[in-house]
């Protein structure tokens, strides 16, 4: 097809002031080069830098942080690709048919779903890195870390496949997990796949922040000598365009930047798409984000076109081609995938006629077929070797590519190819003729997995080049090292009552302080914070293990005088992460998977403000589940009334629930300073002598209040969750119990006293540590007896505890009714629970804990009450109480709708 003669006439403007902008362009390039000359660099860059500050304050000028749009690196500058191009491309097809044929075949017997087309999109990415980069482990390296995008994972078990790390059987179990024999996990789950997978990503946003703060914490594992690698392993991240909308991904990345976290590299699978449509239709994501990374103080570098596009861009003498580029949004670009070759012809190259004339030469099928820089190995080889070789700057690599690269009609560049799961005869076809897969006519439909014999170019070359590069990949490979933690017995200084009246806050300080003594355990502690040390009283930590600064301390601290000064250091043990509760929680999943990451079992202290903890980033806690992390979480200033003066968005009481939702956390509501101790004591000893992969979440308060010494044999008891602390009076008929927990704990010693002063009523106290292990051990003896009806029935623990307690029974704590709430099935005659639910405001503690009804006051009217629903006492002694106690029986509610 060829442009008319008017068309052509009709550009001469334009063709002629882009010449013209070529003698400007040679000017300033032969003026650059004198002041280089004559001036030197970096006298040039600052004159450079004058100019381009000029610019910036101009009027309509563009920020200067985007380049054009074409590939980072010319032509010229590429490294060669090392590899074989057609046995690496059969490879990738079989990868490819595999990967499809899993999605497609689980799809056509069941609903559970999966993804073709992102994989389809990538493929090329992964397989250039699985060739050429991705370094396994082995006894001297301690492997890449590598965070594969979630909805490409069909595209890795393809090829663990291939390499015989994974058979038929399970691949044709792909999400369906339950089934026979097994089968393979949806996305990146480490609790589900825990010798293939490391890292979940399929959470958006979440494997980018993550891979940010594991690319730091290896370089304070170095730091703190903990580690001595003669190579340092690099971490790879990828991740959809689209993915690059949560706050998550891009929120943290200038922390890259100003760590110089070379080590680190990004690619950014840019096919334009999401899940609905197009990422940015009507902009172009590849320019919105080199603009992002650049100004974050990234290196950038832009896989766009394809090695066709380098002859075509280097005939174009107008500058039209890259012109055109740049003017087309990327809604144009998915519809040039979509549409033939003819429609590209006309309207991209058609716009100007010297462009026309440029691909005369081509037939519309030849122009259909013009590839995208993240589908050429050669491109994508280049810039993952710049990447790999790049000094002092974390990279990121922007790959443009097609959106079910491959599929057909079935969906490449559609807006539905992120759904595609299923494919009728005729596409697979098409599929298996555009990739030349080795299967006949009469196969084709059941969708065989293919695998070519061990003796084939194919898998001798895909084997060899793992075997160079150290092993396979993903790989979750844990050795198991067991640390000498502190045991039960040298702990035995927090079980004596303390001098003076403390906080659980406290008790923690002082924990942690002893821990850090302990010669030959404390250095695999690593205490982190959010910007929140002064409030908890650890800013003492400051001086005595440092806060760990890559930069080491560049100025005289304002307090240097003083006693806790602010003292970073280049082998500081703290993580003091600012204000960023995200980074906070990723660094304690890095230090809490060290042990299988690194092979160094690290044991992070998280101490945070309560209420930033799971509703802020509940879903890192999640994912702490999942990814098998250890370590404590501390949710310090917990509870709704104990934190008093700060009102709705800081007072906590819903944490311990939210906690308790995660299925291998365990969460703990302590009262005293020695439960606290045997709680991490004992965690201590699970996590990284036991080696269970478990993780506990501690609610730490800031009341001060007397400390008791431990009573005698109650260890088991903290463990598990609940035990008596301390009998109610003797000699008194009415009988009752009181759960109490945390700070609210003294309200039920208190209430305790009034009850058999007043009312001639023995309540026992008892100290419920943890009402989610006793539910839960409570609901596994109940499914096993539902599942053996003739057998003698199981007893859980509570119900073993109190089945021979009578009278009534009541809880009260600073949380919402529904924690305690957890066991009230199986409690002996039921539980009265009284809690916190609504909203917290500021005021006092007495004022607050009598609004929300958790008082001493409250307390010993409920357990009244209790006793009076089970007709224990008359109903008009409570009322009494309710006038005794100075209850105003009409007061202000919590709203709770
Ligand atoms: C936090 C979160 N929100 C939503 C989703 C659902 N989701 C799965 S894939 C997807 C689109 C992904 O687009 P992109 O990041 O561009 O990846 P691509 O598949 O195009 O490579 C969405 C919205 C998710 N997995 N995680
Ligand atoms: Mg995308």
């Amino acid at each position: 097809m060829k442009a008319s003669k008017k068309e052509i006439s009709g550009s001469r403007g334009a063709a002629a002031s882009t010449s013209n902008g070529d003698k400007w362009s040679q000017s300033l390039q032969s003026v650059f080069e004198l002041s280089l000359q004559s001036q030197g660099p970096e006298r040039t860059a600052q004159l450079l830098e004058k100019l381009a500050d000029q610019l910036r304050t101009t009027p309509r000028a563009s920020a200067g942080l985007t380049t054009a749009y074409a590939n980072t690196i010319p032509p010229e500058q590429q490294a060669a690709f090392p590899g074989d191009r057609e046995i690496e491309r059969r490879i990738k097809s079989l990868i490819r048919w595999n990967a499809m044929a899993m999605v497609v075949k689980a799809n056509s017997t069941t609903n559970v779903g999966g993804h073709i087309a992102s994989f389809a999109s990538s493929a090329t990415l992964y397989e250039v890195a699985q060739n050429h980069f991705f370094r396994g482990a082995t006894e001297s390296f301690p492997g890449d870390i590598v965070y594969f995008q979630g909805h490409a994972a069909p595209g890795m078990y393809a090829r663990a496949f291939l390499e015989g790390r994974l058979d038929e059987k399970q691949l044709q179990n792909f999400r369906q997990e339950l089934a026979e024999g097994g089968g393979l996990s949806s996305y990146p789950h480490p609790y589900l796949m825990p010798e293939f997978w490391q890292f979940p990503t399929v959470s958006m946003g979440l494997g980018p922040v993550m891979s940010l703060y594991q690319a730091r914490f290896n370089r304070y594992l170095q730091a703190r000598g903990l580690v001595t690698w003669k190579e340092e392993p690099k971490v790879w991240a990828f991740l959809g365009d689209g993915e690059s909308d949560e706050p998550e991904s891009l929120g943290a990345i200038t922390l890259a930047a100003r760590e110089n976290l070379d080590n680190l590299i990004w690619v950014v699978n840019c096919n334009l798409q999401r899940l609905d449509g197009p990422v940015r239709g009507n902009g172009k994501i590849i320019q919105e984000l080199e603009g992002l990374f650049h100004g974050a103080g990234w290196n950038v570098i832009k896989v766009i076109w394809g090695t066709e596009w380098d002859e075509l861009l280097k005939r174009d003498q107008t500058g039209l081609l890259l012109k055109r580029m740049e003017e087309c949004c990327d809604g144009d670009y998915q519809k040039y995938i979509v549409e033939p070759g003819s429609y590209t012809r006309k309207h991209f190259f058609g716009k100007y006629p010297e462009l026309l004339e440029l691909v005369t030469h081509l037939t519309d099928e030849q122009i259909s077929k013009l590839l995208r820089g993240g589908h050429d190995v050669r491109k994508m080889y280049a810039a993952y070797k710049s990447a790999m070789d790049h000094k002092g700057q974390p990279t990121v690599v922007l790959a443009k590519t097609v959106k079910g690269y491959g599929l057909g009609e079935a969906g490449e560049g559609k807006n539905i190819s992120h759904q595609q799961k299923k494919m009728n005869e005729k596409e697979l076809r098409e599929f298996r003729k555009r990739f030349d897969i080795p299967l006949s006519d009469d196969v084709i439909a059941d969708m065989p997995f293919y695998r070519p014999p061990a003796d084939s170019p194919e898998m001798k070359y895909l084997l060899a080049q793992r075997k160079k590069l150290g092993g396979f990949l993903p790989a979750r490979i844990v050795k198991s090292a067991k640390l000498d933690v502190p045991t039960m017995d040298g702990f035995a200084e927090f079980f004596k009552p303390s001098k003076t009246e403390i906080s659980t806050t406290t008790a923690f300080g002082g924990l942690l302080r002893f821990l850090l003594k302990q010669k030959d355990f404390s250095r695999y502690i690593v205490p982190i914070i959010p910007d929140e040390a002064r409030t908890f009283g650890l800013d003492v930590l400051f001086r005595e293990i440092g806060i760990y600064s890559s930069k080491g301390q560049l100025y005289e601290p304002v307090d240097s005088k003083t006693l806790s000064y602010y003292h970073e250091a280049k082998d500081g043990q703290i993580l003091e992460e600012g204000i960023s509760e995200t980074g906070a929680m990723s660094s304690f999943i890095a230090a809490g998977t060290s042990y299988a990451t690194h092979g160094v079992p690290m044991v992070p202290f998280y101490i945070y403000y309560s209420m930033f903890g799971p509703q802020r980033v509940g879903d890192l806690f999640w994912l702490a589940g999942d990814i098998r992390a250890k370590g404590f979480l501390l949710g310090a200033t917990s509870g709704r009334t104990t934190l008093n003066g700060e009102g709705l968005q800081h007072q906590d009481g819903h944490s311990l629930l939210h906690a308790s939702t995660i299925p291998t956390c365990l969460p703990y509501d302590p009262a005293f300073s020695y439960e606290l101790a045997v709680i991490i004591a004992d965690g201590l000893r699970r996590m990284y002598v036991e080696n269970e992969d478990v993780f506990y979440y501690l609610a730490v308060y800031n009341e001060n209040h007397p400390m008791p010494a431990m009573p005698e044999g109650c260890e088991d008891g903290i463990l598990k969750g609940l035990y008596k602390f301390k009998p109610g009076a003797e000699g008194k008929k009415i009988k009752a119990h009181i759960f109490g927990s945390g700070s609210i704990m003294q309200s039920a010693l208190k209430a305790q006293e009034i009850l058999a002063e007043k009312y001639g009523v023995s309540a026992d106290v008892w100290s419920a540590t943890s009402y989610k292990l006793l539910r839960a051990d409570a609901i596994r003896c109940q499914r096993w007896n539902m599942l053996h009806p003739t057998q003698p029935a199981q007893k859980s623990y509570v119900e073993t505890l109190l089945a021979k307690e009578q009278g009534a029974f009541v809880a009260v704590s600073d949380n919402i009714r529904t924690v305690p709430d957890q066991i009230a099935s199986w409690i002996p005659g039921g539980l009265f629970t009284l809690g916190t639910d609504g909203f917290g405001r500021s005021d006092t503690r007495s004022r607050l804990r009598r609004f929300f009804g958790v008082d001493v006051e409250s307390t010993v009217i409920g357990t009244l009450y209790a006793l009076a629903e089970k007709n224990l006492i008359e109903r008009k002694v409570v009322a009494q109480a309710i006038n005794d106690l100075g209850m105003d029986a009409e007061q202000l509610q919590p709203q709770l709708v």
